[in-house]
């Protein structure tokens, strides 16, 4: 048996051989594939565990679509035959062999059918009471469905209900024998006794005219070489996955309500490298480096996360502004999820006030001890002191201004030296009534500023209307080999008296005085800069 060989194929080959095979029950996706690594060669999508995963009862209260979707994830998750037990076809002829097309088309090897009613009941449910479909009207369905099938190798195996119903060995026989005669590819002899005492009367009787099936649920103790040497086809166990794991998810579930922490569970269950493992994330890994463009971001970032804050008062009593939550997260959080999912992960934080609470983990870390009494630049400098890891295009921007990758991404794109992104609804922070770095451009932001290219003139918390283009956001790029000449920039102006307390604004002022073109991007939101507690409660809505 070959897993190129297809399912159909390998099905009819399980059930026609000589020997005794087994079919495991799946329920899903990742039971199929728990099956298959056990060594299975076939699995049974029963009624019962299908329904029971859907959290309703095995009386055709899921759909039969609903079945099918399911279905369609355990054939993509393995590579085993799959039989469905698709109890009494889910209706009359016209039904079957609908269902039969659309399971062919899903990858599904074969189907069995009972002969009772739609909808059906479980057969363990009060067996007796359950009403038998008529012998010709159920051969009718085995016709419509061995016709409807496409590929010569799908099966279609008939279930005898007569010994659950209570009916004897004769009214079993009279309808395998009606089933064989209408095409069935097998017989499913199903019984709720303790003892295979019917299955194995009706095998006896029956003998090798078709192959017989059987689900030992309530003979689970009869030795398998019993149904070995009586001939059976297969045996399926029809449900202990699920069962198996319902024990485990109770202890669980029950274990963490009474407890309250992992601690007690975490070494009786199965890691997260686990289900990784079972879902193929290896495979998606391989696909990645043969499908996916190289993206490799070898730029860091700088983040200025000296100052306290006090204008968030109590809230920087303990920790520094970047340390703030908002929605149960630090600003920094914030800040690097935002550059991690631009690709960035090489971050510098430089840190003055209280360092010790700043330890995320991850991070490079800067200190500027002389916080107080030092500018921005000051802690520029000892960022970009920092050895890091190699870098390529540096970003820098504040501890406290959270914003959306996009922001980056923006950065980026254009490939001049130095590039920053400036707020075009300045307006917006000029009526919260607070300093911000107005910036005045070679134009201002009009729609045909995005083919254009604006550079920036000034930066200056003191420009006006009509002067005023936007706002700087913070945020600066610059390119690798423009690195060493920020460097030098950097190291010249804190060498004066006044670089010790300069901002940055003082720095792109410098560079535009140096002669260096500083590139502008028009954006409009998308960022907050965080300096009240009126910024910390809008940020919770903005992150
Ligand atoms: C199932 O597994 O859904 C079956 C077998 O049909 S039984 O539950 O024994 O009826
Ligand atoms: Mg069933």
């Amino acid at each position: 048996m070959t897993a190129t060989e297809r399912r159909t194929t390998r099905f009819r080959r399980l059930l026609q051989g000589p020997e005794l095979e087994f079919l495991l029950e799946a329920h899903n996706g990742i039971s199929a594939r728990i099956a298959e690594e056990a060594g299975f060669r076939g699995l049974w999508a029963g009624g019962l565990c299908l329904s029971a995963q859907y959290g309703v009862r095995d009386s055709n209260e899921a759909s039969w679509t609903q079945v099918l979707e399911m279905l369609e994830f355990m054939a993509d998750a393995t590579t085993l035959p799959i039989l469905l037990d698709g109890d009494t076809g889910y209706g009359n002829f016209n039904n079957v062999r609908r269902l039969v097309r659309k399971l062919e088309e899903r990858g599904v090897a074969a189907v069995c059918i009972e002969d009772k009613l739609y909808p059906k009941t479980n057969s363990f449910i009060g067996g007796e009471r359950q009403q038998l479909a008529e012998i010709d009207e159920f051969c009718s369905r085995i016709r419509a469905g061995k016709d409807a099938q496409r590929d010569d190798d799908f099966c279609l195996i008939t279930r005898i209900e007569a010994f659950i119903a209570g009916w004897g060995l004769g009214e079993a026989l009279r309808r395998a024998e009606a089933y064989h005669a209408a095409g069935s590819d097998g017989i499913l002899i199903h019984s709720a006794l303790a003892t295979p005492r019917e299955v194995l009367a009706f095998k006896r009787e029956w003998g090798d005219r078709s192959p017989v099936l059987i689900v030992p649920t309530k003979y689970y103790s009869t030795p398998t070489d019993v149904f070995r040497e009586a001939g059976f086809s297969i045996a399926i166990w029809a449900n202990h996955l699920l069962r198996a794991a319902i024990p485990a998810m109770q202890a669980c579930a029950a274990t963490l309500a009474r407890e309250q922490t992992l601690l007690s569970v975490e070494d009786r269950i199965a890691p997260v490298a686990e289900i990784f493992r079972l879902q193929g994330a290896s495979e998606l890994e391989a696909a990645e480096e043969r499908y996916l463009p190289r993206r490799e971001r070898n730029d860091r970032a700088i983040v200025l996360a000296a100052s306290r804050g006090s204008a968030l008062g109590e809230l920087t009593a303990d920790r520094p502004k970047t340390m703030v939550e908002v929605r149960g997260q630090p600003l920094l959080a914030h800040i690097v999820t935002a550059y991690n999912a631009a690709g960035l992960k090489n971050l510098t934080v430089v840190r003055g006030y209280l360092p010790a609470a700043v330890a995320l983990p991850g991070l490079h870390y800067a200190d500027n001890a002389e916080y107080e009494d030092t500018g921005e630049l000051w802690s520029l400098a000892r960022g970009l002191e920092h050895p890091g890891e190699a870098g390529g295009d540096l970003y820098v921007s504040y501890g406290d201004v959270i914003f959306r990758r996009y922001i980056i991404d923006l950065l980026a794109e254009p490939a001049d030296d130095f590039v920053i992104v400036v707020d075009a609804d300045w307006r917006e922070s000029a009526n919260r009534g607070r300093g911000a770095d107005y910036v005045r451009c070679s134009e201002g932001h009009s729609r045909q500023a995005y083919y254009r290219e604006i550079w920036l003139e000034r930066c200056d918390p003191g420009i006006a209307e009509p002067e005023c283009h936007g706002e700087w956001m913070g945020f600066l790029r610059v390119r690798a080999g423009a690195v060493p000449r920020l460097g030098e920039l950097v190291a010249a102006m804190i060498a004066e008296p006044s670089g010790r307390r300069a901002g940055l604004s003082e720095l792109l002022n410098r560079m535009v005085a140096a002669g260096e073109k500083v590139r502008v991007i028009y954006t409009t939101g998308h960022w907050l800069d965080v300096d009240s507690v009126a910024d910390v409660l809008a940020a919770g809505r903005f992150a």
